[in-house]
């Protein structure tokens, strides 16, 4: 049986979460959020300390939406796009979106947030950069607010691994801190995704 190495909130939600949707479950291995990266044990199998990471037998995944890939393909789910679907560009569009493009501002606030020992010049350049992140979100919301319209789910007219990419910012982005950045169909689309069965079971595993 495949490892999975999670993280409670880290990306590996977004494993868990397609695990529970197509009902197969994996070994689950949960570790802490730090010490991790000084865990030889844990870089022998992911060099860079970053989670989630699969291993099965001899293969080895570290990127959360390859291995989301990897287990629905592999189990025939129809959370993939099938390259002959009409609406595969759009999936792998949103796809992507989710993590590159929606993901990747909050990955730099959640960075910057953890810089201790702060001279006041050193606060002052953190908060450009967050003002900057916040904006730089504002934008990259604009997009996935305009797809929604008409739209339940992103590609394909059903749930695939786009809205599970771009589900997992959605959730952090319910965080009281970002209350009123969500358009309407975002945040009616947020919670419609967050309020499934299977994201609840996924999120509750510790
Ligand atoms: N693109 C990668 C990003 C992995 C990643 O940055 N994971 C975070 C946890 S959600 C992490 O391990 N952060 C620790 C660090 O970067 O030092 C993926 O989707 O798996």
């Amino acid at each position: 049986m495949a490892t999975l190495y999670h993280v409670p909130t880290s990306r590996s939600l977004r494993v868990l979460w397609t695990l529970e949707e197509i009902g197969v479950t994996v070994d689950v291995k949960s570790l802490g959020v730090r010490p991790r990266l000084q865990e030889p044990e844990y870089l022998a199998i992911n060099p860079a300390g970053t989670l989630p990471a699969l291993i099965d037998g001899d293969r080895a995944i570290y990127e959360s939406l390859a291995i989301c890939e990897y287990l629905a393909a592999r189990h025939g789910s129809e959370l993939v796009v099938a390259p002959d679907e009409p609406e595969r560009p759009e999936f792998v569009q949103w796809l992507l979106y989710g993590e590159a493009t929606l993901q990747a501002p909050l990955s730099v606030m959640a960075r910057v947030g953890r810089i201790r020992n702060k001279t006041p010049e050193m606060q002052a350049g953190i908060d450009a950069v967050l003002a900057d992140a916040r904006h730089s979100l504002s934008m990259r919301l604009k997009p996935l607010e305009q797809r929604l319209e008409g739209r339940d789910f992103l590609a394909a007219g059903r749930l695939t691994l786009a809205d599970i990419s771009v589900g997992y910012p959605l959730n952090n982005l319910g965080r009281p801190h970002f209350a009123g950045m969500l358009g309407p169909r975002a945040q009616a689309y947020r919670e419609r995704l967050v309020a499934r069965p299977a994201f609840q079971r996924a999120a509750a595993i510790p």
